[in-house]
């Protein structure tokens, strides 16, 4: 490279020194990709402006997953790149559909956050059959790992540990605990179930007396609460939200009730968005463990790299951190989603 960098001559040599610095002191945006376009076309490489992008989002169960939806949508614009969303409402059978029509397109990469864990395999070998390489954001699916190309997301168990650790300290070690799940079968739904127990285990005082699904949703998150409410009523010293839509219904369930959340029941949940901010400043949520969902512009720049045969990491793990109710007032005003 070195070599036959000087039988470049001087003219040229300045104009790609132009080029390799507006590369590192900008992220990739439309004004940018029109100098890096020519190059990479010499080279034969796709730029965001060819890259035709399919993606099979879960729904709109959330306020985490409106985020989610929002930086895709963005960050397609913004880069340029040609996105067909398809949007499955909840329902597998549809984000297996919208992947085999991906596929009928023949579209550069599929990116697409697995509802499930399970059932995968054979569209996921449907694509790659195509030559089609699927990437997973924010959920993973069970699948051998050739099926993917690589998967951008958090480390949810990691966030049940984080969830548990920050309970032991609410609790000092000791009370009943009720823990409202995600969707069943989902990645972070049996993630953070565990990373939760490894915890909790190391405390014998600490007892999750009921753990039912609340579906990620606020409306589910307050059914479940009311009817663990009618079940164990003040019994209950904790509580541990998979997600904090699900807390937020339940807080509600829980001063229609008649007792405090924060104070009678102390919250932990997942997420960290900007409602979880204003339960903690009204003191009814006592933490929140974020995961973040503005993951738009990595995607399409791991997409990239993707499509232009470049290698890539397998998993690319978020940076992630705990919110509590003193960073609240401070933090409402810069969070995102
Ligand atoms: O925590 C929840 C959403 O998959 C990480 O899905 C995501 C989860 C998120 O509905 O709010």
């Amino acid at each position: 490279m070195l070599g036959r960098k000087i039988f470049i001559p001087i003219r040229l040599s300045i104009i790609l020194c132009i080029l390799a610095l507006s590369a590192c002191v900008s992220r990739p945006n439309p004004e940018s990709t029109d100098a890096t376009l020519q190059a990479a076309e010499s080279s034969g490489k796709k730029t965001y402006k060819d890259l035709v992008v399919g993606y099979a989002q879960i729904g709109a169960e959330s306020e985490w997953r409106t985020g989610n939806t929002a930086s895709i949508k963005e960050a397609a614009e913004s880069l340029g790149v040609e996105l067909i969303f398809s949007d499955a409402q909840q329902k597998p059978e549809n984000q297996i559909k919208a992947i085999r029509t991906f596929i009928a397109q023949r579209v550069d990469v599929i990116g697409v956050s697995p509802l499930i864990e399970t059932g995968w395999e054979s569209v996921f070998q449907e694509a790659k059959d195509a030559g089609i390489p699927i990437i997973l954001v924010d959920r993973r699916a069970k699948v051998p790992e050739e099926l993917f190309a690589a998967h951008l997301g958090s480390d949810f168990i990691e966030e049940g540990r984080r969830a548990a650790r920050v309970m032991v300290r609410l609790l000092d070690g000791k009370g009943s605990i009720v823990e409202l799940e995600g969707t069943p079968d989902s990645a972070p739904a049996n993630d953070r179930y565990k990373g939760f127990r490894e915890i909790i285990q190391d405390y014998p005082e600490m007892k999750i007396i009921a753990s039912v699904s609340g579906d990620f949703t606020r409306a589910k998150g307050k059914e479940v609460m009311e009817d663990l409410l009618m079940l164990y009523g003040d019994q209950i010293d904790a509580l541990y939200s998979h997600n904090d839509d699900m807390a937020i219904g339940a807080i509600k369930a829980i001063e229609e009730y008649g007792l405090k959340p924060g104070e009678d029941i102390k919250i932990v949940s997942i997420d960290a968005i900007r409602d979880a901010f204003k339960a903690m400043l009204d003191g009814k949520l006592n933490a929140t463990v974020e995961c973040n969902p503005l993951l738009g512009p990595q995607f399409f720049e791991l997409a990239l790299k993707v499509v232009n045969g470049e290698e890539v990491p397998k998993w690319i793990p978020s940076q992630e951190g705990i919110y509590y109710p003193e960073d609240a007032e401070e933090l409402l005003p810069t969070r995102k989603y």
